[in-house]
């Protein structure tokens, strides 16, 4: 009789134990799928797989006339997209610009799109395309941070932390793009 007891629960121990054992299998394997795991890193306002880094702000020599942006747009394992438009917190308006070699001079000309190739770079940077900022706030400051956010065709938004730079910083030495606005 004492050892029948004993020998009950150790069934039921074991029973319950498998139980939960199948209950742990079947119920987590849903949330590791994939789709699940890129959810969440992106919230309906972040591009998928499109990244934004080196956001450089830089600051005219005179006050007033616009400023320029620089940044790396990188669309890794996103689609085929356009970026439409860059904003920058502390400019009024953000236009993109080419920069282009014409009859000896170096000239710009705004663009409305640009082209963001699934798996490629672009590069805004000194001498090639570039933002021209316009109507800057007094709280842009030299060593400071704003943030820059740039829309895709879509609508989706990537927006990243921009060093804010003076004039005569180093980002400014390659900068002959931009002779022509100060
Ligand atoms: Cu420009």
């Amino acid at each position: 009789m004492r050892a029948q007891v004993p020998a009950r629960l150790a069934f039921a121990t074991v029973s319950l134990g498998l139980a939960l054992a199948l209950a742990g299998c079947s119920k987590p394997a849903p949330q590791e799928s994939p789709s699940a795991a890129a959810s969440l890193d992106a919230t309906p306002e972040n591009a998928p797989g499109t990244t934004l880094t080196d956001a450089t702000v830089q600051l005219p020599a005179v006050a007033g006339n616009p400023g320029v942006a620089y940044f790396t747009v990188a669309q890794g394992s996103g689609p085929d997209r356009q970026l439409v438009a860059v904003h920058v917190d502390g400019a009024g308006r953000a236009e993109m610009h080419e920069s282009a070699m014409k009859d000896g001079m170096m000239q710009m000309s705004p663009l409305q799109t640009v082209a963001l190739q699934s798996g490629k770079s672009v590069e805004f940077k000194p001498g090639g395309n570039h933002v021209m900022l316009f109507d800057l706030a007094p709280s842009l400051k030299a060593g400071g941070v704003t943030e820059l956010t740039i829309t895709l065709d879509n609508g989706d938004k990537a927006t990243t932390k921009a060093k804010v730079v003076g004039p005569g910083g180093a980002e400014a030495a390659g900068d002959m793009g931009h002779m022509d606005h100060m």
